[in-house]
């Protein structure tokens, strides 16, 4: 394969301008200069590449400093659409991304093919040898009960060419995507039925304008969809522009912002409600933008009609008058003003709505891809590798029956719940999956997913470590992290609101041990399967060659420079395209749109904004499950990708000022008013039970930083089925019994527990 010889290709320096360029960006590494020997030994030996950080996938741009062909050292780029705050600007990376050089190197990702056999045992395998048996396992169940049969979990692919080669190559229709299911479905997809495109653009605000944000349900200074985002809600502020925070967590953000409302878990619909009847009673809305853009207005003022501040405030445990004064100040922003959410307003079961109620402030207001507001991000079209070639794909997929998409009792418009597979293969709806680079045993209904993965026939996964799926496996194909590949992306979102840009590197170094791209294991299990010829790259350089073609550059160019700036393009797209809705208009209520209407229906909701109470759909909290548990992450881990590494560990437990325990896991937060009737003091480990009476144990961090009554497990992707080699700490969806939001089929993540002192979890 083409991988050969990548180091050479890169651009040498000399050392003296290597190191220069290190200590330009205030980054000099004491691996280049300190060790590097004799000026004439070094300018031989060391090189820089680029690279795009993907442990949490948003591409920050890397400078790569290389000894003999050996990683060293990671800076950023400036100026990168991702990594920085815009033009002139140095680029950073995050803990996270300064830990892939550890991740290339670490000792315990999964480092050759290996076979389950017939004993049960892995064996080491060659390459040659786990392709044939997936190719052969994969080839018989399509035989022998119809590709449809198979579940395709595409994760965190770069290409597409998985997704591809098993839908419309292998057949199957039954498709596991997330954000949707997993991720936000409560909020992302209430977002495209409003008229709001599930991405970027309902997630993060035009920063470079805004003078007014709100951080609802979501940590942006922790959790950065790129570090661009942090750096400008900062900048933002230095700015003057007002940062408030709903959660119920006390968050970096929160601890950041002007105005912090500690609101009542899954009572934001209700806030929201609130905030429309303050703006519509002070006719505060944009009138203009209302008449002529949005659908429903009447429905939606009647909706909120009683919703006062004082009802709210009741309901969320906030003061009136703070609800007031942040309605009244967000209007009178707007439309310079913005909010951004993802999980917080997603991951619950009665979220829906909650969505429905937040997102309806946008319209009303009008801030919408108007300067300072929500901004309709644009990313250049890149070409489509296949087409480029005129390979017509056979899309052997369509027309297929999704058995699992028509399931009687889950009322969900999206397709493929996460939640409803384990029952799907106990029904023998399905009986094998292939993963690339996904782990949904930390996401939820766990217990019933294990014996899912169990009972299937079949299951192939690409990874680079040993998760609750790759060890349940029966061939598991390791995979080369970020260095060792080359990527592509392009944007949208980032650091420049008003220019599509594109980001790209080539492989910085060789994959470790007997592991390779994901690319070339797909084309190379394509290859097995018979259908080479509709995979002809030699490389997935080649294949974003095609890629880049339609912006006229080549990997080669990118590579250089590490990114290019492309179009302009302006705000108030709607005023020409309309919004993507049935009336073209923004929706407030979403009766015009059949599928929505027959799931709202059977889940006795209405198609306007309403108020869903906790407890609707999920967990009520109460009686022997006082506590609200719920999850979330740090700076320091991205999902379940990296609890492997020990400097994101260390810098993780001294967070919480518990380095000197002998624990490595997640932690349960717990507010002093709630630990101490229980007898729980900060550092012990504790048990939570849950209402589906299983338990599991975690060490307790006593804070004041969670509002009384709620638990909060930081982060998820610990203990069982995690990464981590003694699986330490605690995977919380054990807990969960497979509750979803009715509409997105979405995962509910709120659990009413119990906690009590001692690690006695099951
Ligand atoms: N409990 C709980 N669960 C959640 C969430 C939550 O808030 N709480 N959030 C959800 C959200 S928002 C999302 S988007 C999903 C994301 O969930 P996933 O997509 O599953 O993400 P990860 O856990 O990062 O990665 C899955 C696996 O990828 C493997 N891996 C790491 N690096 C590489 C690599 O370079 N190549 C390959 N092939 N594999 C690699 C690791 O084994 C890891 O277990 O999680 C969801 N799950
Ligand atoms: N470091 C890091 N960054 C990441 C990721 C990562 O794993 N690690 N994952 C990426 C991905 S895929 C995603 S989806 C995003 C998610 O980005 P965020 O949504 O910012 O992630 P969370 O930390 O889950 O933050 C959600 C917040 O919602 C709050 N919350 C929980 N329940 C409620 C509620 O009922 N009401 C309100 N108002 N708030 C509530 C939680 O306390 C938490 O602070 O992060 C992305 N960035
Ligand atoms: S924000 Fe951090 S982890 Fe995410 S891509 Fe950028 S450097 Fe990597
Ligand atoms: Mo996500």
């Amino acid at each position: 394969m083409s991988d050969d010889g990548r180091v050479s290709r890169r651009t040498f320096l000399k050392v003296g301008a290597a190191s220069a360029a290190l200590v330009g960006t205030g980054m000099a590494g004491a691996s280049v200069t300190s060790t590097a020997g004799t000026a004439a030994q070094s300018a031989a030996s060391v090189t820089v590449a680029h690279g795009n950080c993907w442990d949490c996938h948003k591409l920050c741009g890397q400078r790569v400093t290389l000894r003999d062909g050996v990683a060293v050292d990671l800076t950023g780029v400036d100026d990168h659409p991702r990594g920085s705050a815009g033009p002139g600007t140095p680029g950073t990376l995050c803990p996270k991304g300064m830990s892939q050089v550890a991740k290339a190197y670490d000792p315990a990702r999964i480092k050759r093919p290996m076979v389950r056999g017939d004993d049960g045992q892995f064996r080491a395998v060659s390459w040659d040898e786990a392709l044939s048996v997936a190719a052969e396992k994969l080839g018989a169940l399509a035989a022998d009960h119809g590709p449809e049969k198979l579940l395709v979990v595409p994760g965190w692919e770069t290409s597409g060419i998985f997704e591809t080669l098993f839908t419309s190559v292998y057949g199957s229709p039954e498709v596991m995507h997330h954000p949707i299911p997993t991720c936000s479905g409560g909020f992302l997809l209430t977002a495209g039925l409003m008229g709001i495109k599930p991405g970027g653009q309902a997630r993060y605000p035009d920063y470079t304008n805004t003078d007014y944000i709100i951080a609802w349900g979501r940590n942006p200074l922790e959790t950065f969809g790129g570090q661009w985002e942090a750096k400008q809600i900062l900048d933002a502020k230095a700015r003057g522009a007002t940062l408030v925070t709903i959660d119920p967590v006390k968050t970096t953000t929160a601890q950041k912002s002007d105005v912090y409302l500690p609101i009542k878990p899954r009572t934001d619909g209700a806030l929201a409600m609130a905030m429309a009847n303050v703006i519509i009673e002070e006719e505060l809305y944009d009138e203009e933008f209302v008449e002529n853009y949005t659908y429903g207005f009447e429905q939606y003022r009647a909706a909120v009609a009683d919703a006062t501040p004082e009802w709210a405030a009741e309901i969320t445990g906030l003061d009136a008058s703070d609800i007031r004064e942040v309605a009244v100040s967000f209007a009178k922003a707007a439309p310079r003003a913005g909010m951004t959410s993802w999980t917080g307003l997603g991951q619950y079961a009665e979220s829906h709505k909650a969505a429905q109620n937040m997102l309806a402030l946008q319209g009303l207001v009008g801030n919408i891809d108007r300067p300072g507001g929500m901004r309709f991000w644009k990313s250049p079209a890149l070409a489509n590798a296949f087409k480029t070639r005129g390979i017509s794909l056979p899309e052997n997929h369509a027309g297929k029956p999704r058995v699992v998409s028509t399931y009687e009792n889950y009322t969900s418009m999206w397709p493929i719940s996460h939640q409803m597979i384990p029952e799907a293969v106990s029904q023998g709806d399905l009986r094998g999956a292939v993963f690339y680079y996904r782990n949904p045993l930390k996401d939820g209904n766990t217990r019933a997913w294990q014996a899912a993965l169990e009972a299937m026939d079949v299951v192939v996964t690409i990874d680079a470590y040993w998760n609750g799926v790759s060890r349940r496996a029966d061939v598991v194909l390791p995979e080369a992290t970020q260095l060792e590949k080359s990527m592509v992306g392009a944007g949208g979102e980032g650091a420049y609101p008003t220019t599509t840009w594109v980001t790209g590197s080539k492989a910085a170094i060789d994959p470790q041990w007997d592991t390779r791209s994901g690319f070339d294991i797909v084309t190379a299990l394509a290859r097995k399967m018979g259908h080479g010829d509709l995979f002809p790259w030699p490389s997935k350089d080649a294949f974003i060659d095609d890629m880049l073609s339609a912006v006229g550059l080549s990997l080669d160019e990118l590579d250089e420079s590490n990114f290019a700036l492309l179009d302009e393009y302006g705000y108030e797209k709607w005023k020409t395209a309309g919004f993507p809705t049935p009336t073209k208009k923004f929706q407030f209520v979403l009766d015009t749109i059949p599928p929505y209407v027959a799931a709202a229906s059977k889940a006795g909701l209405s198609p306007a904004p309403e108020w869903v109470p906790p407890g609707t759909f999920g967990d009520s909290v109460g009686g022997d499950y006082p506590l609200e548990l719920i999850d979330v992450r740090t700076v320091f881990f991205s999902h379940g990708g990296d609890q492997t590494l020990q400097y994101l560990l260390d810098q993780f437990a001294h967070r919480y000022d518990l380095v000197g325990q002998d624990y490595r896991g997640n932690y349960l937060l717990v507010n002093p008013t709630d630990a101490t009737p229980r007898g729980v003091e900060n550092g012990d480990v504790v048990t939570v039970r849950a209402v589906a009476g299983a338990s599991v144990a975690l060490m307790a961090h006593v804070t004041e930083s969670v509002r009384p009554g709620v638990v909060v497990a930081t982060p998820y992707g610990f203990g069982e089925d995690s990464v981590q080699p003694n699986e330490e700490g605690a995977n919380t969806m054990l807990l969960d019994t497979g509750a979803a939001e009715p509409i997105s089929g979405m995962v509910d993540r709120h659990l009413a527990v119990e906690v009590t002192a001692g690690g006695e979890g099951e």
